[in-house]
């Protein structure tokens, strides 16, 4: 009887070793950078997005102002525009490390201020 009750002790002691293994692994996965960015007249609400090597950004743009806007990585070769009110989910992976500059290339907005750093970390 004191057998078969330690027996079942190591079965449930294995399995909750188990479970904890599984918990720890889905949690530690890659999964990037998620945030979002806001663009208005005439300015960017972000002038610096960390993102890491190899893994994907993932940045919900959205447009609070009036007239259209951009967001554009020259580097990595992004480019996506937004219309007034809308919002666009923009998702690239950066292969190379380094400090970028986004910007919205609409004409003269650059020079009012719509530039921003992304910073790609090892
Ligand atoms: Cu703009």
């Amino acid at each position: 009887m004191y057998k078969k009750n330690l027996f079942i002790g190591v079965i449930v002691v294995a399995l909750s070793l188990v479970l904890v293994a599984c918990g720890s692994g889905a949690g530690s996965a890659p999964t990037g950078v998620h945030l979002t960015l806001k663009a208005q007249d005439i300015k960017f609400d972000l002038k610096e997005i960390k993102a890491k090597v190899n893994q994907p950004v993932n940045i919900t743009f959205i447009s609070e102002g009036t007239i259209e806007h951009t967001f554009v990585v020259v580097d990595l070769g992004v480019k996506e525009t937004v219309l007034p009110g809308q919002k666009k989910v923009i998702t690239f992976t950066p292969n190379k490390t380094g400090t970028f500059k986004f910007v919205c290339d609409v004409l003269g907005h650059t020079e009012s201020g719509m530039v921003g750093q992304l910073i790609v970390e090892p």
